[in-house]
């Protein structure tokens, strides 16, 4: 059987990327059996194998979807409490979270949400701050060095200019990555500034009849000429609340692991129990505030 990356799905149909050539493909039925959500089946990023049809060379069959390493998915607030997972991009070497500097203004709670996502599935992620033109370098260190403190990369870049996209290709050549965030942060306009050429569908500002129709609907992973593949997703509005294994929410805060053990009860929940040891740590100082009270909300299952 011929093996093949998922470059593109929609409605049932995969555009799968071979080493002769791309070919259009739909999943063989009894994949399908016994799956709740056949749209999580197989997603972009997904290593897959393949048959062509002997009629027709450039369609095919997936015939099975090999194990990921990781995935980025979205959850979203679903009927009666529960979250719907939407998985977007399978097997991420790298997970690059763009916020802008300007607008739309950075969302730190929404930020911490997105890391979060990573860490659960262990996946390396960097922030990009994009945008710089529109603020000064001092404003948007206010906002973002804080996460370099905490480890996380931050790219701060102006995809238009272009300003630090060099650095970003560099981080993006020979992997697999994708770019996640917001509507309007410019995620479609950095990948066109890292791969002239690439004409991922950036959104129109001038003229309200356009407005809004050229925002990325479809996740799409692109081949890189410094080698690698990058994904364009379509912008997140909201990341809803997720359920967790007990006590793993903290540990997908860099700044608490250092902490968990040395709360008087094992089973500390950091939030309102005495002798909890991050609730002092945020008391000392040594965890901010903010990402406290994200991680308080993400617990206590707000929405945003
Ligand atoms: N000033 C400035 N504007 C930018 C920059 N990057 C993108 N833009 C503008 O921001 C708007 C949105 O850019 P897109 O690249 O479409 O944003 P996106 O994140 O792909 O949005 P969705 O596809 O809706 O998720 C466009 O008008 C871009 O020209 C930047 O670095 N500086
Ligand atoms: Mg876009
Ligand atoms: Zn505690």
């Amino acid at each position: 059987m011929e093996r093949g990356l998922i470059l593109r799905s929609q409605s049932g149909q995969y555009w799968v990327q071979t080493d002769h050539g791309v070919v259009h493909c739909r999943m063989r039925g009894r994949l399908k059996r016994g799956r709740r959500a056949v749209t999580d089946l197989a997603v972009i990023g997904d290593r897959v194998r393949l048959t062509r049809l002997e009629e027709e060379p450039g369609e095919g069959i997936l015939e099975e979807v090999e194990e990921r390493t990781n995935r980025f998915a979205r959850r979203q607030p679903g009927s009666r409490g529960r979250y719907k997972e939407d998985v977007l991009v399978a097997n991420l070497d790298v997970l690059f979270v763009v916020f802008a500097c300007g607008s739309p203004p950075m969302n730190p709670r929404l930020l911490d949400r997105f890391l979060v996502l990573a860490e659960l599935d262990r996946i390396p992620v960097e922030i990009v701050a994009n945008k710089v033109d529109q603020v000064s370098r001092d404003e948007a260190e206010a906002a973002f060095a804080p996460y370099a403190a905490l480890g996380y990369p931050v790219h701060y870049t102006d995809a238009l200019t272009p300003v630090g996209v060099d650095a970003l290709r560099a981080r993006m050549a020979g992997a697999l990555s994708s770019v996640v965030g917001p509507s309007g942060v410019g995620k479609s306009s950095l990948l066109n500034a890292v791969e002239p050429g690439l004409e991922a569908a950036v959104r129109e500002i001038s003229g309200t009849l356009h407005k809004g129709r050229h925002t990325t609907r479809v996740a799409e992973l692109h081949p890189l000429s410094v080698g690698g593949w990058v994904a364009d997703t379509p912008g997140i509005r909201e990341l809803a609340s997720f359920e967790l294994p007990e006590g793993s929410l903290a540990e997908c805060f860099p700044e608490m692991r250092p902490h968990l053990g040395a709360c008087r009860f094992a089973d500390c929940a950091h939030d309102a129990e005495p002798g909890c040891a991050i609730r002092a740590a945020v008391e000392a100082g040594e965890i901010s505030e903010a990402r406290y009270d994200s991680y308080l909300r993400i617990r206590r299952g707000e929405e945003r």
